[in-house]
This record gives structure tokens, C-alpha cells and sequence, in this order.
């Protein structure tokens, strides 16, 4: 079913529609809560309350509401690029009387009363290719929101997520003629603070025996460099495309757990996600730990995809 069959449907059964992000909201989060905001307001005349955590880098492409802030007992809510309830950026959404889910991870909670679940390159992709089929208005606004999404999640379309419709869909959303060089100029901008961060994450890069790569980014490393979570996520970019090293992973302290982020080049790695109690895409997947101490653990079990 088209997504927006069901929003034209739900947005006039209630007297508001929210759009939800995840937690460690990234660009795909962003873009898709904005991009779906704005095709609604274009298209529809309603205005839909977006809510995120906060996310400093893309702050210029709209504005949002923080968690805590919205009573869903009267919403229709619009949960975007979050696999399971409890990575929602305010998991209080569940209390909403009609809830859809637009996601495009690996199907673990399918927890909407509707469900939009196509395993595409992000989730900007899913609502571009919906509002397309549909043929609805889709201004400068809600292309730059989407592209966002598009571009980031695929690693500026290089990942194997991409295919054909990937490209002619971004290729429709160019159309609309908004600035493309101007916003991935914005989305690639970086701090001094960035810098120094990935140079202090090139000299703690660490190979176990049988060749996983891994780091560890500890508080005070945190602290040190003032980095937010999407900050310290920058450091997979060190460990990417090293000769015979096709599988690393980070661990990153995050409110007194281990936040681990799994990486591979076309060796699937989720069931170990899984295993930890996370999960994800085949290729790209995260978990948490309750102690550094297990670190060891998560890498012998990726040393046995090697
Ligand atoms: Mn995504």
C-alpha cells in the first residue's frame, strides 16, 4: 500500500499528525521527519508536529520539537527510519491511537497499527518513491530533506544498498531544482573539534588476532573533544576500506553503556548485533553493552565471519 493512501486517511481522523525520529537521530532521521513534514504541508494543508532528539549538523534544514513535549493520546503518529519501539526518539508515541511505521531496516517490531517496511537504501527513499508514485507536489524543501537522508544513509550512493531506482529517484528530487553542491557542502562541514577527534581515532585504530578492527571511544574521549554521539559515529570512517579488513566495529561509551556500531564490506554481520541484543541492516548494525568488559566477546564472535 502507498504510505500516503494511509496519511490522507489517518491525518483527517485526528487533530494532530506527529512525526517521530530515532534516537541518535543521523541525516536519514532528519531528512525524513522534515522532508515527510513538508510534503504533508504542501500537499495536504496540515501541518504535522515533527519531533527529534537533538542533532546540531542538521538543524539547517528545518526545525523540530524536542522529546517529552507532545501528548499523543489524540495523535496519528508517523514513526520514520526507527526498526524497533524502543529506539524511538520518544518511545511515549506508543499511546497514540494510529501509529504507522515507515522504516527501512530488517523487520524486528513491527509495531505500527500500519506498516510501511521496504528493505531500500534509506528512508527518505521509501517516502520520495511513495510521493512520486502518487504523484504528489514535491517542493525544493521537501527534495533537500530528502536527498539529506538519501545521501548519507548510502554513504553519497556508494553503498550496496543502492540501485537503479535509488539513483532516478534522487535524479527526480535534483528536478525540483533546489541547490544540491550548497547542501552536500553543509552535510560534509566540520568542526576543528572533528578534526582533532579523528586524528586522536587514526592513533587508537586497534586489529585483533584474526584481522577485526575495532576502537573504543571512552567518556573522557568525549568530553575531551565535545562530541555528540553522531560525532564519535565519524570514526567508522577510519576503519572503512582497509586492504583485507572488511569487518570493524566501534565502541563508544554513551550514559554509562557501551553503544557498538558494526560495519562490514559485504559479509553479513547482524546476527552478531542481534546476539547482543541490537540489530539493523545486514552490513551495517548496532547493539549495546552493559559493560566495557564485553568488548572481547563481541569481536571473537566477528572474528568467526572472517
Ligand atoms: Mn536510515
Amino acid at each position: 500500500m502507498n504510505a500516503f493512501e494511509i496519511i490522507e486517511r489517518e491525518i483527517i481522523k485526528y487533530p494532530k499528525t506527529v512525526i517521530i525520529g530515532h534516537i541518535q537521530p543521523d541525516g536519514d532521521c532528519v531528512g525524513a521527519s522534515l522532508g515527510l513534514k513538508y510534503l504533508i504541508e504542501d500537499n495536504y494543508g496540515v501541518s504535522p508536529v515533527v519531533v527529534n532528539q537533538a542533532i546540531s549538523r542538521f538543524e539547517f534544514l528545518g526545525a523540530w520539537t524536542l522529546p517529552g513535549n507532545v501528548d499523543y493520546s489524540d495523535a496519528f503518529v508517523i514513526q520514520v527510519d526507527n526498526s524497533t519501539r524502543e529506539r524511538s526518539a520518544d518511545p511515549e508515541f506508543m499511546g497514540a491511537p494510529s501509529i504507522l511505521k515507515i522504516d527501512h531496516h530488517i523487520v524486528m517490531d513491527s509495531y505500527g497499527h500500519e506498516n510501511i517496511e521496504e528493505l531500500l537504501s534509506s528512508c527518505c527513499e521509501i517516502i520520495a518513491s511513495h510521493a512520486m508514485a502518487r504523484n504528489l507536489k514535491i517542493s525544493q524543501d521537501a527534495a533537500r530533506c530528502l536527498y539529506t537522508g538519501m545521501v548519507t544513509d548510502t554513504g553519497r550512493f556508494a553503498y550496496p544498498s543502492v540501485g537503479p531506482d535509488t539513483l532516478r529517484i534522487a535524479a527526480r528530487l535534483l528536478d525540483t531544482g533546489f541547490d544540491m553542491s550548497f547542501l552536500i557542502a553543509r552535510i560534509n562541514e566540520r568542526t576543528m573539534d572533528n578534526v582533532q577527534f579523528m586524528a586522536h581515532a587514526y592513533s587508537q585504530l586497534r586489529i585483533s588476532e584474526k584481522g577485526v578492527l575495532y576502537m573504543y571511544v571512552t567518556q573522557d574521549v568525549i568530553d575531551r573533544f565535545h562530541l555528540t554521539p553522531d560525532m564519535v559515529s565519524e570514526a567508522l570512517s577510519c576503519m572503512r576500506d582497509i586492504k583485507d579488513h572488511p569487518i570493524f566495529v566501534l565502541f563508544a561509551d554513551l550514559n554509562g553503556k557501551v553503544r557498538v556500531e558494526f560495519r562490514s564490506d559485504r559479509i553479513k554481520i547482524n546476527q552478531v548485533a542481534v546476539a547482543f541484543g541490537g540489530g539493523g541492516h545486514a552490513f551495517a548494525c548496532g547493539a549495546r553493552l552493559d559493560d566495557s568488559s564485553m568488548i572481547p566477546d563481541v569481536v571473537r564472535e566477528l572474528e568467526k565471519y572472517l
